[in-house]
């Protein structure tokens, strides 16, 4: 044979080890072959969203919040590891702060009072706080946190699954009195993350008053008012679940003007946002009941209220679904 067809040979080999090798490579950052998924049937993407699958192609894709108890130990640390970096990295910090930072330049009676824009600024609040965690990892969602399901001993710290467990999976316990309610273990305990200087600075606090939350029950039947107590459902969300949360976890989550900065905030908010997301399944009446007298747009956002109805289709080709 001669030299050139050496070559030639050689030239052939090297160009079939590279395409083997960006198949290769595209395996593994693209989207999972589709040809098994059968038509219509539910797939999640490579972001962990749930996606249709239509003509071969994922369609329609929801971010899932799952409930943060129920949630595997690796999901659990993933969220908490995200929303660390989100918080302290300087690559990302800028966001978090931003979020923080309108939370603080909104009176809060504008937020939490009448006529009221609790329900729409929260929504838009969590996918804005969210979309930061999905930056750096997309599986991230704000988990929410079902209080009503421990109602009675909601502030356990022993279990593996509890939300206050001071492993690496957990938010860490109460404060310690003894030095300034201060929490001391866990992944936020003093020596391991601080409060944004915006807010006060510091150690993140918590200050348990050991006393019951309204359980699954009451918010079951909160949850079957009829259309025409739209005000009335409303107002129990915000001053019966709403208020005594925060107020019982105490320390940073007590004050409008340093709760934004508690990491279990977006979880309580979370679940608040899905009682009214199963309030609005009810129908589209229960869907788009609102106060007509709100006509002015979201605080520190470019939205008005009724744009966060949907949450099949909010602002940003955003769609959120929660699971029970
Ligand atoms: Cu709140």
């Amino acid at each position: 044979m001669k030299l050139r067809h050496y070559w030639f040979i050689v030239c052939l080999i090297i160009a079939w080890i590279a395409s083997e090798g960006s198949q290769e490579w595209n395996k593994d950052h693209s989207e999972p072959s589709l040809k098994e998924c059968d038509e219509r049937s539910l797939v999640l993407n490579t972001c962990e969203e749930q996606c249709e699958c239509n003509n071969g192609k994922l369609t329609s894709c929801y971010r899932v919040r799952k409930e943060f108890t129920e949630m595997t130990i690796e999901e659990r640390k993933r969220y908490i590891n995200t929303y660390k970096l989100a918080s302290v990295h300087p690559l990302f910090k800028k966001d978090y702060e931003k979020m923080v930072r309108f939370h603080l330049n909104v009176p809060d009676h504008l937020l939490h009072g009448t006529p009221t824009i609790f329900f729409p600024w929260h929504r838009w609040f969590l996918v804005e706080f969210e979309n930061p965690l999905r930056r750096i990892d997309c599986r991230v969602t704000v988990p929410y946190w079902d209080w009503s399901k421990v109602a009675h001993h909601w502030w356990g710290e022993s279990e593996i699954q509890d939300l206050w467990n001071s492993g690496d999976h957990g938010f860490g316990g109460n404060g310690n009195e003894a030095n300034g309610f201060c929490v001391e273990n866990g992944p936020f305990s003093k020596d391991k993350w601080r409060i944004l200087d915006v807010s006060g600075g510091g150690c993140l606090k918590r200050n348990f008053t050991k006393s019951s939350f309204r359980d699954a029950e009451h918010v079951r039947k909160t949850l079957s008012l009829p259309l025409k107590d739209f005000f009335r459902f409303d107002q129990i969300v915000r001053n019966e679940y709403h208020d005594p949360t925060h107020a019982r976890i105490g320390g940073t989550m007590m004050h409008p003007h340093s709760s934004l900065n508690a990491p279990e905030m977006p979880l309580h908010h979370s679940f608040l946002d899905k009682i009214w997301y199963q309030w609005q399944k009810k129908g589209d009446d229960y869907k788009y009941a609102y106060f007509k007298s709100v006509t002015f747009k979201l605080p520190g956002s470019e939205y008005y209220g009724w744009e966060w109805m949907d949450s099949n289709n909010l602002p940003g080709d955003v769609k959120v679904l929660y699971t029970d």
